[in-house]
């Protein structure tokens, strides 16, 4: 295939105006989005989260300065940008006041810029505290955890589905959010009593005034909820309308994936995902606008690969031992979760991966980052396929199971000595460099359009 750039492609979905910009995680997240949507924002009016919550985490290094988001999209350190919070995303307003607050304590105007669907589920005390107890049930029971973030994330998707979520616009509703709640708290005690019996667990401090002998009390819950929902109030948004409406007036938008594909609750490693869609056709479900107005969509892809929590991980590394490739990706690439501070597992570039992430999210263009994390490895593998059950596959299968049984084919490629952390221009990166590139674009499809060499917002290569 024709590997160049279309340049066209690459500046339609960087740059231009009237082009709405999907940014979604090719692998299982932490490739570097918040850099990218940061970067992007640039040429945007408005920035969308549409699903997940707030086990995301993305860092961004504006002036040297880090600042870890985890709710808030990452356009709000601009000023003239407005961030959405859409349908798709499971809100905790307790941990989106304490965000708040530190992006406040640092002087960055947000409230005035924050805009929130009232159509999002709430995560309340009892998602995260069924979350922590159903991990370490399956932790004592012998089967495998799944290695959540403990937020509460699933619960909450689960009542979604269910129809029994609270929303944000309950909030407004003390009568109904009462009545709502007292169904939802009886219906988890009922279920926290099988978990408890059987596990003696100690209840986690930030959750102990929700809870009195094990079980979730009404009062303390709903008293809080009505002090967040004051808070909340001149944030609550028809978001899908705002958006809409900011497209008609020509402004561009940017929508903000959190965690990636491989943690997609359909298209991932099941059961070891995330509990929403991850990929980028959820960017229109998830707040509220027609598929036809997403233009572009950029896979963040990292130049190896990296996962925190359980689940299979074909190429995966001893990433432990000094010395070796795969300490060599954890140490120089100082890989540990922005949300819980877990080692992230680290393991070879897997484009037959990357090719699957490629088709479920029809990316337009490619993004490597963290390629000045493999400067001054000798030699580089690159997985091109796999062997499963006695036969070659080229791209990932469906599901954990068959996942496990992969035997990653590899091609080898030679290293780079020289530094290319802070290069911004694609000629100027080292030969080997670029044919590891190229040989990533060949295998996948897809074209490279930026590469990202190292946080700062200016050390990004757009490629003509
Ligand atoms: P959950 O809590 O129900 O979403 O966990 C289910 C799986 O999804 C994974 N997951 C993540 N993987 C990478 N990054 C995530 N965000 C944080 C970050 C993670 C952190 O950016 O660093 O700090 O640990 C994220 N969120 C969820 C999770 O590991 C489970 O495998
Ligand atoms: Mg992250």
């Amino acid at each position: 295939m024709n590997t160049t750039v279309n340049p066209a492609i690459a500046t339609a979905g960087a740059k231009r105006h009237g082009r709405n910009v999907v940014v979604v995680g090719t692998q299982w997240g932490d490739e570097g989005k918040g850099k990218l949507v940061d970067w992007l924002t640039e040429s945007a009016k408005g920035v969308v989260r549409f699903h997940g919550g707030h086990n995301a985490g993305h860092t961004l290094v504006i002036n040297g300065v880090k600042t870890a988001l985890h709710l808030v999209p990452s356009g709000i350190m601009r000023a003239d940008v407005t961030c959405y919070i859409g349908n798709g995303v499971v809100v905790s307003v307790a941990k989106l006041m304490e965000e708040v607050a530190g992006l406040e304590a640092a002087g960055v105007v947000v409230r005035e810029r924050l805009r929130v669907s009232e159509a999002c589920p709430l995560i309340l005390p009892q998602h995260a505290y069924l979350d922590i107890v159903r991990e370490a049930f399956r932790e004592r029971g012998g089967s495998e955890k799944i290695g959540t973030t403990g937020r509460g994330i699933g619960p909450a998707y689960e009542d979604k589905v269910a129809r029994r979520a609270l929303r944000v616009q309950d909030l407004l509703h003390p009568e109904r959010f009462a009545a709502k709640l007292k169904d939802q708290l009886g219906l988890y005690n009922h279920i926290l009593v099988e978990y408890l019996h059987s596990n003696e667990l100690e209840t986690p401090e930030s959750l102990k005034p929700f809870v009195q002998d094990g079980a979730l009390q009404f009062e303390p819950i709903f008293a809080e909820a009505m002090r967040q929902a004051e808070w909340l109030k001149p944030m609550i948004a028809d978001v899908s309308v705002e958006l809409n409406a900011a497209h008609h007036r020509g402004e561009n938008l940017l929508f903000e994936g959190a965690q990636g594909t491989l943690l997609d609750i359909d298209h991932g490693t099941y059961p070891f995902v995330t509990s929403s869609n991850c990929v980028a056709g959820n960017a229109a479900a998830g707040s509220g606008v027609g598929p036809s107005l997403l233009h572009y969509v950029l896979g963040i892809t990292k130049a190896y690969c990296t996962r925190v929590g359980s689940g299979p991980f074909p190429t995966e590394l001893d990433w432990e031992t000094p010395g070796t490739p795969g300490y060599h990706m954890s140490t120089v690439g100082a890989e540990k979760g922005v949300t819980t501070g877990r080692s992230r597992r680290c393991g070879w570039f897997d484009a037959a991966l990357l090719k699957r992430s490629a088709q479920v999210n029809g990316l337009t263009g490619l993004c490597i980052t963290k390629l000045d994390v493999l400067d001054g490895l000798d030699k580089l593998e690159i997985c091109v396929g796999y062997e499963l059950n006695g036969q070659r596959i080229d791209i990932l299968p469906l599901g954990a199971d068959d996942i496990a049984e992969c035997t990653p084919i590899y091609e080898t490629m030679d290293g780079w000595s020289d530094v290319t952390v802070g290069v911004t221009e694609y000629d100027k990166l080292p030969e080997n460099a670029r044919k590891y590139l190229e040989r990533i674009e060949q295998v996948c499809g897809v074209p490279i359009a930026v590469i990202s060499t190292s946080p700062d917002r200016d050390h990004t290569i757009l490629r003509h």
